[in-house]
This record gives structure tokens, C-alpha cells and sequence, in this order.
């Protein structure tokens, strides 16, 4: 790791200009780290352009510096790519041909999937975060940190700690979080900016979502469900309904929770959580996805009888 850390400092400091990029769908952790990375090397006197494939919405999108993110797809040549907390290309979606055409490509992940794409991996799946790691390559460059670097930094690893209780949850976590506080981060401001800011149409959202609650396999597996229709019962765009993923995973019992989020007509999302047993990343990558030990995802086409058919039949396999 520290080698990595070495060379990635080195070439921060050598090349003038940067794209910095996350993967698509991107979380608080993948965005926190942009926004550090990217203030970080703007006060250096270096040239960053951020970018996301989709428009960044609240909650995550009330993150500070979020403007410094644009969703215009960009264009010009840079110097190096900088990929975070992304495990794959093809998770990169749009930005994928522009990252491969601005190499050196650098990746700073700590999925246990990642396959390693780049010229330079940073690949630690023992971190916390990708915030933990960008930290670290921020702190070996000598690059200055400001309060709102801080508050990015911070978002990301508290994010992905499930605010600090999750197994990821180690001391480093502890020491570096405690480490920005001294820039002026308030955990509570940047908690609740980021995550709680509920519309009215997101908690009607979930009562309708909590409906569809259904177990299978002895109880061990729950799964929820929203569909397009519900969206439209309870109005326009009503926020991140990932997160509720939880409320299924909290039942008595349950080892794996799965949220089934329909995307479009024959088009799904399922968001995976475990409470131990199972690895989700490992189930998740059966259909194409990836992500964490308890937590992870993938997109799938089909009709849901028949999708849903197959998962179950899968955490079967997985189930002891
Ligand atoms: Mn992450």
C-alpha cells in the first residue's frame, strides 16, 4: 500500500491536469473523495475537472462544494485519471472511454471486488473508505487541507461506516475523522445534510415500500420492493430510496436483506445487505455486480417473477 501511496503523491504533484471520476449511481463516499481530491489540488494551482454521469440529487447532492461537479460529459485532454472508489470500468459508465483516453489511469478503491484496471491501484479493501485512502495520498503529496476538503473527506468515511458503527469502523477511521475535526467539521451539519433531509414524498415512499416486505428461506431472507408506480403514487422525485434497504435488514432472523428498485420498464436495481453470514459482494457478482462484504449491488433486465425467481434460488446456495 505504501508504495502505491508513494507513487500516486508523486504523480499528484507532477501533472498539471486531472479528471476525477467516480462510479455511476456514486455514493457519499465516492463524491466526499472527489470534492477533497479535487479542492485539494485546485489550491495547488492544478487543473481538476469532476465528473458524474447523473446529476447529483439530495440528500447527497446537499454535500458542500457538490457545484464543483458537473454532469456535462468533458471534454479537452488531461494529464492523468484519477477513478474513485470505483471497482470496475464498466461501473464508470459514460466517463469510460475518456478515462481510458487520459492516461496514467490511478485507482483509490477499497472494494473487494475491484479487478485492478488501472495503471496505478490503490486498492486496499481493508480501509473504511476511499475518503481513508484519499486522506492518506493527500497527506504523502503534502497537499493542503481546508475546512471543505475536511467536510468531503469526512462525509465519505462517515458514510461508509455507517456512521462510525459498522465492522469497517477501525481506529484509523477514528484517528483520521478525529484528525478533521480539527478543521472545523461539525459531524452533526454534515451528517444531517447528507442523509437525513427526508421530503414528505420519500417517507410516503417508504411506507408504501415497507408494505412489500416479504421473507423467504426460513426467514433469513427478506426482500423488499419499489416499483415505478409507487414513485408516481407519491409525486416527483422523492429522494434516495436505497437507504432503505436497512428497515428489511433489521428484522429478527434476516442474514440477507435485498431492496428490489425498479428503474424502468423490465429494468432493476437490487441493493443487497447482510448482518454477517452471507457475502453479499460475492452474491451480488453471481449477477454481474459488485461491492462490499455486506454491502453490495447489481442491475438486471428481465421480468421481476422470473428475476426474483433466480435471486432467491441463488441465496439458497449461499445461505448455510
Ligand atoms: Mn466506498
Amino acid at each position: 500500500m505504501e508504495a502505491e501511496i508513494d507513487q500516486i503523491a508523486n504523480l499528484l504533484l507532477q501533472k498539471d491536469s486531472f479528471l476525477i471520476l467516480t462510479h455511476k449511481n456514486p455514493d457519499l463516499d465516492g463524491i466526499g473523495s472527489m470534492i477533497a481530491l479535487g479542492t485539494a489540488l485546485k489550491n495547488k494551482g492544478k487543473k481538476v475537472t469532476l465528473f458524474t454521469e447523473e446529476k447529483l440529487e439530495p440528500p447527497l447532492g446537499n454535500i458542500k462544494g457538490a457545484d464543483l461537479i458537473s454532469s456535462d460529459v468533458p471534454k479537452g485532454k488531461f494529464s492523468a485519471t484519477l477513478v474513485l472508489d470505483c471497482s470496475d470500468l464498466n461501473r464508470l459508465g459514460k466517463a469510460k472511454d475518456i478515462a481510458l483516453s487520459n492516461r496514467p489511469l490511478i485507482s483509490i478503491d477499497h472494494h473487494e471486488t475491484n479487478d485492478h484496471f488501472a495503471d496505478v491501484n490503490l486498492v486496499v479493501p481493508d480501509s473504511s473508505s476511499t475518503g481513508e485512502l484519499v486522506y492518506k495520498v493527500i497527506k504523502k503529496a503534502g497537499l493542503h487541507i481546508d475546512q471543505l476538503s475536511a467536510e468531503a473527506l469526512f462525509a465519505a468515511i462517515q458514510a461508509d461506516t455507517g456512521c462510525f458503527k459498522y465492522e469497517n469502523t477501525t481506529s484509523t477511521a477514528f484517528s483520521i475523522a478525529a484528525e478533521l475535526l480539527k478543521y472545523g467539521v461539525s459531524p452533526w451539519d454534515v451528517y444531517r445534510n447528507t442523509n437525513e433531509q427526508y421530503t414528505l414524498s420519500l417517507l410516503k415512499l417508504l411506507e408504501l415500500s415497507l408494505g412489500t416486505i416479504e421473507l423467504h428461506h426460513d426467514g433469513k431472507l427478506s426482500i423488499m420492493s419499489i416499483t415505478l408506480n409507487m414513485i408516481k403514487t407519491v409525486g416527483a422525485y422523492p429522494g434516495d430510496s436505497e437507504r432503505f434497504v436497512s428497515y428489511p435488514r433489521f428484522i429478527v432472523g434476516v442474514e440477507v436483506a435485498a431492496l428490489i428498485r425498479q428503474v424502468a420498464e423490465e429494468e432493476y436495481k437490487f441493493s443487497l445487505r447482510s448482518n454477517g453470514e452471507v457475502n453479499v459482494a460475492q452474491l451480488a457478482a453471481i449477477f454481474g455486480g459488485g461491492g462490499h462484504a455486506k454491502a453490495a449491488g447489481f442491475e438486471c433486465k428481465g421480468e421481476l417473477s422470473e428475476l426474483k425467481r433466480k435471486f432467491i434460488k441463488e441465496v439458497g446456495n449461499f445461505l448455510k
